[in-house]
């Protein structure tokens, strides 16, 4: 059975608990823990909650005191490539969170926004079957591929990728990386190569490193930000899987705990299921708040 989202058991506590006691706020803790928060920033929202809890508040007054709490803890962030420079979008993360398909997911989006190309780089050269992923990826949705052979240097796609883009007078490159996270020198190490590429082939402040989470895996979520900001540093997240997921407090935990940025979000298996993340939507359907 599906977990239940942080929506419904807030609404459930409410039915639950006739007064609004500390029984009643420590099971609000307990859900905002469930909802992956984390249980630090539980017990510190629910001490704030507390402390500005008058009695006869109602269920939507306790809602919009929660949203305001949280809001300064989400942090967002759009991504605008200029249409006349060479922009970098590198796609990090590790295996099975959804890269490829967010790449394809990408391409479509930009590529309705952009004058100017929108290339996809088939930089996860380590599994042949990524390259062909992608490749079908942009057949299907008419998005221009730039791959090498299986085992290549990952680097050199992105290069060439960039060189293309260069030559229309400017566009978006999304790269495709691989997932792989043996240990973090071994990441370091992989990505440092591809990294100094990117940004020597981007135009200024047009290369942005682009974390992709899967939100169906928690607190886990929260290592692997922490991990990859050491490693190459993270400009923003793509939070996929979102229609799977019950919980998806991570972006409030990853925003309070490294202030990285949420930027999109992955609603489903198809290329549209995939939009600019809103922070107002977002908290309104974490604490199901009446529209
Ligand atoms: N339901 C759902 N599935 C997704 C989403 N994004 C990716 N997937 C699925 O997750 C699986 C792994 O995706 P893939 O792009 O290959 O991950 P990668 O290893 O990081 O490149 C695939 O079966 C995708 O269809 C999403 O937003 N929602
Ligand atoms: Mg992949």
């Amino acid at each position: 059975m599906a977990k239940k989202t942080f929506a419904e058991n807030l609404k459930a506590l409410f039915g639950f608990h006739k007064q609004l006691n500390n029984e009643f706020f420590d099971d609000i803790t307990d859900s905002l823990i469930e909802g992956d928060i984390g249980a630090r920033t539980a017990v510190e929202i629910v001490d704030e909650l507390k402390k500005s809890y008058k009695s006869n508040e109602s269920e939507d007054q306790i809602i919009d005191n929660l949203i305001a709490l949280l809001a300064p803890m989400v942090k967002e962030i759009s991504f605008d490539p200029p249409d006349t420079k060479v922009s970098v979008y590198l796609l990090l993360g590790v295996n099975g969170v959804g890269k490829t398909t967010s790449a394809a997911k990408m391409g479509v989006w930009y590529k309705t926004r952009m004058r100017q190309p929108v290339i996809l780089a088939a930089a996860d050269t380590f599994r042949a079957a990524a390259i062909e992923q992608l490749q079908l990826h942009g057949e299907r949705t008419g998005v221009r591929v730039i791959a090498h052979q299986h085992g290549s240097d990952p680097g050199a796609v992105v290069f060439d990728a960039a060189q293309a883009a260069s030559a229309q007078g400017g566009g978006l490159v999304i790269a495709d990386t691989a997932g792989r996270l043996h240990n973090k020198d071994n990441l370091v190490r992989e990505l440092q190569k591809i990294d100094r590429i990117a940004s020597s082939k981007a135009d200024t402040d047009c290369y942005k490193k682009i974390l992709v989470l899967d939100a169906t895996t928690g607190q886990n979520g929260l290592r692997q930000a922490e991990v990859f900001h050491e490693a190459i540093g993270v400009d923003g997240i793509i939070l996929t899987k979102y229609d799977s997921s019950a919980r998806g407090g991570i972006a409030i935990s990853i925003g309070k705990t490294l202030g990285i940025p949420m930027a999109f979000v992955g609603t489903g298996e198809k290329y549209t299921d995939f939009d600019v993340f809103n922070t107002e939507t977002y908290l309104t359907e974490f604490t199901g708040k009446k529209e």
